[in-house]
């Protein structure tokens, strides 16, 4: 497919995803922020052989719908159905079995680790969200994967939102680095003054001067652990998408991609209301309007929390 075909395809994706959902529902606000993710990252890489590996894997059900299980997720979640993570028996193209949030960079770095011993030429890629990363077991394997310095590509879907929005330490630092007004002014003036064909062969100076500014302004969480630091771009955009992961995909190291993505995205009613669409229960897709029932009765947690305060 050429980038119009992979544009269409995500929106196909998205109202599949919508119309199964509505009736047999899900986690659907995460796996809508990233189609694109999972379609780019399927275009680039040469999976299975290749390995992703998504954190918590509630937001994979594009990746499920693209690597065979197009009509089997109609039954996700359900009795000999589908599982609503990733799951290695289910396919070849799960590379590991999550549900608990912040082990992708380890799992990873354990395949990149195990890739170079056996002597074969892998790409390792870990898809985690920013409410994930702020988990300690991250951390754990960010300062494994900083220090040995074996070839793995994080990829940090940032949407500012967790199941509440994100808040604390870790989520300042990541709106201030991507919102850097001096880097991109000057990222833009560089980028203006390179012609079309050489574009590419840039890209790689335009992610150094990021780095270099990086160390030398705010100082990047990523690039202190010893990965490079590469964004933030537009996690929505399939091109961008396309374009920066087959650059990277030639630079050796420990690499961290921050993308930016708005969970829900493509449906109206999971846009404007991203708490209650993590997990919506049963609604009308035409309509955004959720059908009164478990989804609505006090959960046991709320129960316990309740009754606790
Ligand atoms: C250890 C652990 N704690 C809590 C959860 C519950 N949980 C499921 S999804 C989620 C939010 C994850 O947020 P983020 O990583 O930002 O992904 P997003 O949903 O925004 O794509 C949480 C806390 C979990 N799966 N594992």
């Amino acid at each position: 497919m050429d980038l119009d075909q992979l544009e269409v395809l995500c929106s196909e994706i998205r109202e599949y995803m919508v119309e199964c959902c509505s009736h047999n529902p899900g986690h659907l606000g995460a796996s809508l922020g990233a189609v694109e993710l999972a379609v780019a990252v399927h275009y680039v890489f040469d999976t299975p052989s290749d390995k992703l590996v998504w954190d918590v894997g509630h937001q994979a059900y594009a990746h499920k719908i693209i690597t065979g299980r197009k009509e089997a997720f109609r039954r996700n979640r359900s009795k000999d159905g589908l599982s609503g993570f990733p799951k290695r028996t289910e396919s070849p193209y799960d590379s590991f079995g999550a549900g608990h949030a912040s082990t992708s960079v380890s799992a990873a770095l354990g395949m990149a680790v195990a890739a170079r011993l056996n002597g074969q030429k892998k790409k390792v890629i870990a898809v985690i969200g920013d409410g994930a990363m702020t988990g300690g077991l991250a951390y754990e394997g960010l300062n494994q994967a900083g220090f040995l310095k074996d070839d793995i590509l994080v990829i940090l879907n940032d949407n500012g939102i967790s199941i509440d929005p994100t808040s604390g330490a870790l989520h300042n630092h990541l709106l201030r680095i991507s919102t850097s007004k001096t880097y991109n002014s000057i990222k833009s003036k560089i980028w203006n003054r390179i012609s079309a064909p050489t574009k590419k062969l840039f890209r790689k100076i335009t992610f150094s001067t990021k780095t270099a500014l990086m160390n030398s302004t705010k100082g990047s969480l990523f690039e202190s652990l010893g990965m490079r630091y590469f964004g933030a771009i537009n996690g929505n955009d399939i091109r961008t998408l396309v374009e920066t992961l087959t650059s990277l995909k030639d630079i050796g190291g420990p690499k961290l991609l921050h993308v930016i993505t708005r969970k829900g995205k493509g449906y109206s009613p999971a846009e404007k209301n991203q708490e209650i669409w993590h997990a919506p229960g049963k609604f009308d897709p035409e309509t955004g309007a959720r059908t009164p029932g478990c989804a609505d009765i006090s959960s046991y947690q709320d129960v316990f929390g309740e009754t606790l305060v």
